[in-house]
């Protein structure tokens, strides 16, 4: 059994939901799993056996124009380990996880204890905000520090070495997801589209659904899914599902504006807690991104049973087969995507037989796959750190 600190972001994006489905799948095994954060993670459930929540407090003080958190993720970092006697760090996302852990780390030596540090880069740490010089440095030191790192994917990898000066190797984990989840969603499964809270009503009409899902931040290219959806729907009347909340959320209001013939067939959901559920009203998921290093929302909507149509940035296609679980184009190319789209909803027995091919393409990306990888390299670390103190 280990005692495993995970330092993740709380909130919808996709490091803080791998993170929080390993630190579950780790708790289930037996291990003990202390999260980290400012808040709770989005789906976690801390009366679960072997889980434990720290927040991290942020003190206000008038001096601070702006509030410390590295700060106090480093205190609590350094708190927990201490009073739990943690054997290992794991830290997704370079900034700040990564750095406060490290800065931990040093703390923890000063009082003889020493504790390894794992980081999983997960994307925009490294191809996009991580470049940014006010960045840059410290996200390369703390990586170079880390005992171990991992990648969600081979681009994400090759883009590290690329962007930075990496000293040690990395290793690819790639994402994953819980299958048990989507159990009922096989898309042979005669209630298919009948199951669940909201996908009656989304399929009362009986309308083909896109959908997209995400933080509808400027580098997921929501202009370009309002785009496919409006040409789609010249051709073949359909409907869009828009899940989650952020920035881009203007876009949307001001393309429903501009097209009112449009809204009563966009459904926006914001923050949604069942994924799984809403998946279950769609048929095909967009996600025509600038920068994916992964996209396990195109991965959730695979196991759901939906094929999608993506863009080629970063991972997707390590994610999305071409031609198989969907298509791929390049980015900004609405005209393609518009075309595969229509391909698609004019031959429903390619649609369905993609569907199977997404489906079964998801269940490679299994947490029973995926969930030994992470535990031998802790266990790697945690045996080498032990080897090196009694050497010391
Ligand atoms: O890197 C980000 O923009 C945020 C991050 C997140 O927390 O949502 O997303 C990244 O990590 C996910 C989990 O590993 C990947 O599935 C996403 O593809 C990746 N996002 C980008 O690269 C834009």
């Amino acid at each position: 059994m280990m005692k495993i600190g995970m330092l993740c972001y709380p909130t919808y994006g996709g490091s803080g939901i791998v993170a929080t489905e390993l630190g579950k799948a780790l708790a289930k095994k037996g291990h003990e799993v202390h999260f980290i954060s400012n808040s709770l993670p989005a789906r976690l459930d801390v009366t679960q056996p072997n889980i434990f929540f720290h927040r991290v407090y942020i003190q206000p003080y008038p001096l601070f124009q702006f509030q410390p958190y590295e700060i106090a993720l480093s205190s609590s970092i350094y708190r927990v380990a201490t009073m739990y006697s943690l054997d290992i760090l794991h830290a997704h996302y370079a900034i700040p996880y990564a750095y406060s852990a490290f800065m931990a780390r040093q703390m923890l030596l000063e009082d003889g204890i020493t504790i390894p540090l794992i980081t999983t880069l997960h994307g925009t740490d490294i191809t996009l905000v991580g470049q940014h010089p006010s960045y840059k440095p410290a996200v390369e030191f703390c990586i170079n520090k880390s005992n171990a790192i991992t990648s969600v994917s081979d681009s994400l990898k090759s883009d590290t070495v690329n962007f930075f000066n990496v000293t040690k190797e990395i290793q690819v984990i790639p994402n994953f997801i819980d299958l048990k989840e989507y159990d009922e969603m096989d898309p042979n499964h005669p209630n298919h589209h009948d199951l669940g809270c909201w996908s009656k009503e989304a399929s009362e009409d009986d309308l083909p659904v896109l959908i997209h899902v995400s933080n509808l931040r400027p580098v997921k290219r929501i202009k370009d899914v309002l785009e496919i959806f409006k040409q789609v729907d010249s051709i073949i009347t359909c409907k869009l599902i828009i899940a989650g909340e952020g920035p881009d959320m203007e876009v949307v209001h001001s393309f429903m504006q501009d097209n009112p013939e449009l809204i009563p067939r966009i459904r926006l959901l914001g923050k949604v807690q069942d994924i799984v559920c809403v998946l279950r009203a769609a048929d095909i998921f967009l996600l025509p991104s600038e920068q994916e290093s992964f996209g396990l929302a195109a991965l959730e909507a695979m196991a759901a049973g939906l094929v999608v149509i993506s863009s080629n940035a970063g991972g997707l296609p390590e994610v999305n087969v071409d031609g198989q679980s969907g298509f791929v184009s390049d980015v900004g190319n609405v005209g393609k995507m518009v075309h595969d789209t229509l391909t698609l909803l004019q031959d429903p027995e390619l649609l369905l037989s993609m569907k199977v091919k997404a489906r079964s393409i998801a269940e490679t990306f299994t947490i029973e796959r995926i969930l030994p990888l992470y535990e031998n390299l802790y266990f790697q670390q945690i045996n080498t750190n032990n080897k090196q103190a009694e050497q010391v």
